[in-house]
């Protein structure tokens, strides 16, 4: 008996990737045309999550109708080390209470676009102590 088992062998000797063979062009262009415009929508429609860092230092400069801060801040995690730098503040934050010199604890956050401080808070003088009680 003549069994033919070579194409057998060979064609399981040929590691094609099964979901590509068993799509058609046209089905494979379908998919191609679903996934770019699953990747438009994502980019058009879902801006990236906000991120947020914490961060700490002194105001060096506060310019309320500007709506800026020169904060001398320290390292600020996953985002800058520590320097001098002017940041713009978002339109909810008070600045008319806040003092050159203060020692503040702020928070940034890009959600408005730039990277903005959307809190700033004087530093406790009594919470510095250890017990920080909020
Ligand atoms: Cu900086």
């Amino acid at each position: 008996m003549c069994n033919t088992p070579a194409p057998l062998a060979a064609r399981r000797l040929r590691p094609a990737p099964r979901s590509l063979v068993l799509l058609g062009s046209t089905a494979r262009r379908v998919v191609g045309i679903g996934l770019t415009c699953a990747l438009l929508a994502l980019a058009a429609c879902s801006p990236p999550a906000p991120r947020e860092y914490a961060g700490h230092g002194e105001a060096v400069e506060v310019d309320a109708a500007a709506r800026t801060v020169t904060l001398d801040h320290g390292d600020i995690p996953g985002l800058m080390k520590g320097m001098t730098m002017t940041f713009d503040v978002a339109p909810a934050v008070d600045l008319a209470s806040l003092a050159p010199g203060t020692e503040v604890d702020f928070r940034l956050s890009d959600a408005e676009g730039g990277l903005k401080v959307v809190e700033i808070r004087p530093v406790d003088a009594a919470a510095e102590g250890g017990s920080a009680a909020e």
